[in-house]
């Protein structure tokens, strides 16, 4: 693999490779991320990297478009299917663009949109006062009303919402293993004549693969999304509309040319690839076992008394309180598990005392290695390394071995034909 690589850039290909090693003799924890098909990485790496295609099919400005049209045409009537929707923008670099051009397209500056509070489970984007989005909208949060369980505070989300008079309602999130009641949503944002938008970038793979509910049959209006997380596709990010053309219009206008230039059609050609995928009977069974693996994972942790944000999981992700539980912080927990050969991250917890660097929590999840092939008895075995990492009761070299062994025994998966 990567002759030309190897021959024409040996620093580069000394980096590419020690990736391609690390990833195959480690196991991948980190709920966002997954691997994907020699199909989709070739689609990534072909001529279409080239090509300079403004516009949407049949509705470019440069010439030369007859296959980047057919391949961005693919893209969006896959999605559209994977989704039930009606409308698909395949066009965004990323979740945070996708979210970005969803602003865009919907608020003037100094509108308000009612999302989730990060240290809840939220995201970035969805207002943290770190990012420059809150420059130009006015962000105000909802949050759990109870931490044990991950119910969702829906009292409070009408009062603010009835208070604040938001233009979008958004749901989502990274950080949050259980599933949202999306009707409450849409009724809050009709009650209030709010657009109701998902976030849907961590469990756009459960939904596409019917082991999680698409918001969209509850109403909701749009859906923002990665494609690399549970979806297994390339690097990138995706708009899509329940029904209405005049909101996918507005969302086509805002991506481009509102936000982006020239769209990445290698990365839409290996959209289009996954998304085929995904639409495979096989990816329902997969999506079906990211969630068993996650449950599994969940009940070691039970038993060892770690406590878990919301109690456990429905989804892909589980958020332990490593420092309540063990008293080892994220930061150090995080450090431990990766010289065992697994990668996870820290991450703040609910009304988290610590600080957001060396945080109380540590968050990981299932997709990367339910794709290896890993079913509950491995992923249970996982979890139990995982608890004597952080006990102290195995040495970390020992740990590394049998996890090095998994790994090997479960080669990454290059196609799912
Ligand atoms: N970085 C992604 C995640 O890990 O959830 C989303 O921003």
């Amino acid at each position: 693999m990567y002759e030309f690589l190897h021959k024409e850039d040996a620093e580069v290909y000394a980096a590419v490779a020690g990736e391609e090693k690390r990833q195959a003799e480690g196991l991948e924890l980190i709920p966002s991320e997954n691997y994907v098909s020699r199909a989709v990485k070739e689609a990534m790496a072909s001529s279409l990297t080239n090509k300079y295609s403004e516009g949407y099919p049949g509705k470019r400005y440069y010439g030369g478009q007859e296959f980047t049209d057919q391949v961005e045409t693919l893209a969006i009537e896959r999605a559209k299917k994977l989704f039930n929707a009606a409308f698909a923008n395949v066009q965004p670099l990323g979740g945070a663009n996708a979210n970005m051009a969803m602003y865009f397209a919907l608020l003037e500056p100094g509108d308000t949109v009612l999302g989730m509070d990060l240290s809840h489970g939220g995201h970035l984007t969805h207002g943290h006062p770190v990012t420059y989005l809150t420059k130009i909208f006015n962000f105000v949060r909802y949050k759990m009303k109870n931490v044990e369980t991950g119910e969702i505070d829906y009292d409070e989300m009408l009062e603010v919402a009835k208070r604040e008079k938001p233009k979008i309602i958004l749901a989502g999130f990274s950080a949050y293993p259980r599933e949202l009641d999306y009707a409450k949503f849409v009724s809050i944002a009709r009650e209030v004549g709010a657009i109701s938008v998902m976030d849907i970038a961590h469990i756009a793979g459960l939904i596409a693969g019917g082991a999680a509910k698409n918001p969209f049959d509850a109403g909701f209006d749009l859906m923002t999304t990665t494609t690399h997380k549970t979806l297994r596709g390339p690097r990138g990010g995706m708009i899509l509309t329940r029904e209405s053309e005049e909101l996918a219009k507005k969302i086509d206008k805002s991506v481009f040319p509102g936000l982006q230039g020239g769209p990445h059609m290698h990365q839409i050609a290996a959209k289009a690839v996954a998304f085929g995928e995904a639409l495979r009977p096989s990816f329902q069974t997969y999506a079906k076992q990211i969630i068993a693996n996650a449950k599994a994972m969940a009940d070691v942790f039970a038993s060892h008394n770690v406590r878990m944000i919301t109690g456990g999981t429905d989804n892909h992700l589980i958020l332990a309180d490593v420092f309540g539980s063990l008293g080892i912080s994220g930061k150090e927990a995080e450090k431990l598990l990766d010289e065992a050969g697994i990668t996870l991250n820290k991450n703040v917890i609910a009304d988290d005392p610590r600080k957001p660097l060396d945080p109380s929590g540590i968050r990981f999840g299932t997709p990367a290695m339910t794709t290896r092939g890993f079913k509950e008895a491995e992923s249970k075995r996982v979890a139990e390394i995982m608890v004597d990492v952080l006990k102290k009761s195995i040495d970390v070299s020992v740990a590394k071995d049998e996890i090095k062994k998994l790994a090997l025994a479960h080669p990454i998966s290059e196609s799912f034909a």
